[in-house]
């Protein structure tokens, strides 16, 4: 079976499952919520990762339809949270370039109906390549979301090679610092460099910021320094099952 013909059934045969990444704020290290990542578990071709089905997806336009079934997924699990009295928890959702298109209004308006969920409980994430693709038709549908009033954050702030002056016109909420400059954020002056840099930029335009790919301590401990204001990373947690969240949560109540 190829991965294209087992991904067009990978949703009918329950293959797909999503994990949640938490994120903490910093100096406090207080669970603010979770990033949702999609994985597959093909019967036939195995565990595969979504670098790699994500592109086949695109190309092959099944994507939306993912990218819905995520989205939706998402929220149903964050509703069941919030149930619990997590209420404070929220969710991000990663998106395709392929996914900004108008109907993705309703898509989202949608999904947080059923899930009976406040608009402010959902994050979705794109990274500024994506963004590039169609700036123009990004600003709209994002600028249409935020009326809604979810967050938007961009990911993998500072791989892409677009200028800086969309943040002027982008209803960006959060810019999150790609896990390439936090890696060797202890010995690479470059790159604590770009890392400090980038956090006064969201700071001097008045938006939250998230370093990812946090692994140790000494990551950690720069960064609070630098008043970042959240983490996330394998140091913390790696993505974990909805069970794994409710162990998380029993632990930290
Ligand atoms: O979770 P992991 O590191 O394996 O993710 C690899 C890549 O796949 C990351 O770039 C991540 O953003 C992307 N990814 C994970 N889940 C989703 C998803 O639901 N939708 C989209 N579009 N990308 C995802
Ligand atoms: O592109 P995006 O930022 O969405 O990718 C998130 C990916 O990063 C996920 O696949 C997730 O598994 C991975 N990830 C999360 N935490 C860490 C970490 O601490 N170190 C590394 N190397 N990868 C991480
Ligand atoms: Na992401
Ligand atoms: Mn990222």
């Amino acid at each position: 079976l190829s991965l294209e013909a087992g991904l067009k059934e990978a949703i009918e045969r329950d293959e797909l499952y999503l994990v949640y990444q938490p994120k903490y704020t910093l100096p406090q290290h207080k669970l603010t919520g979770f990033e949702t990542l999609l994985r597959w578990e093909s019967n036939t071709l195995g565990s595969i990762s979504p670098m790699e089905f994500i592109p086949v997806a695109e190309e092959i336009g099944m994507i939306e339809l993912i990218g819905h079934w995520v989205l939706n997924q998402a929220c149903q699990q964050l509703s069941v949270w919030h149930q619990i009295g997590h209420t404070d928890l929220t969710i991000a959702v990663n998106l395709s370039a392929k996914q900004l298109k108008t109907d993705l209004v309703s898509i989202v308006q949608a999904a947080l109906a059923v899930a009976n969920l406040p608009a402010s409980a959902l994050e979705l994430e794109i990274t500024e390549s994506s963004i590039m693709k169609n700036p123009t038709d990004a600003v709209t549908i994002f600028t249409q979301l935020k009326e809604l009033g979810i967050s938007l954050a961009i990911d993998d702030f500072g791989t892409g090679y677009s200028s800086l002056s969309y943040l002027k016109h982008f209803p960006v909420d959060t810019l999150k610092i790609d896990k390439s400059f936090v890696h060797d954020i202890d010995s690479k002056k470059a790159d604590a460099t770009i890392t400090t840099a980038i956090i006064a930029l969201a700071k001097s335009l008045q938006l939250e910021v998230v370093a990812e790919g946090v692994e140790n301590h000494k990551q950690l401990s720069l960064l609070t320094d630098y008043q970042c204001d959240q983490v996330q990373g394998f140091l913390f947690n790696k993505p974990l099952t909805p069970d794994e969240c409710d162990h998380l949560f029993f632990k930290t109540a």
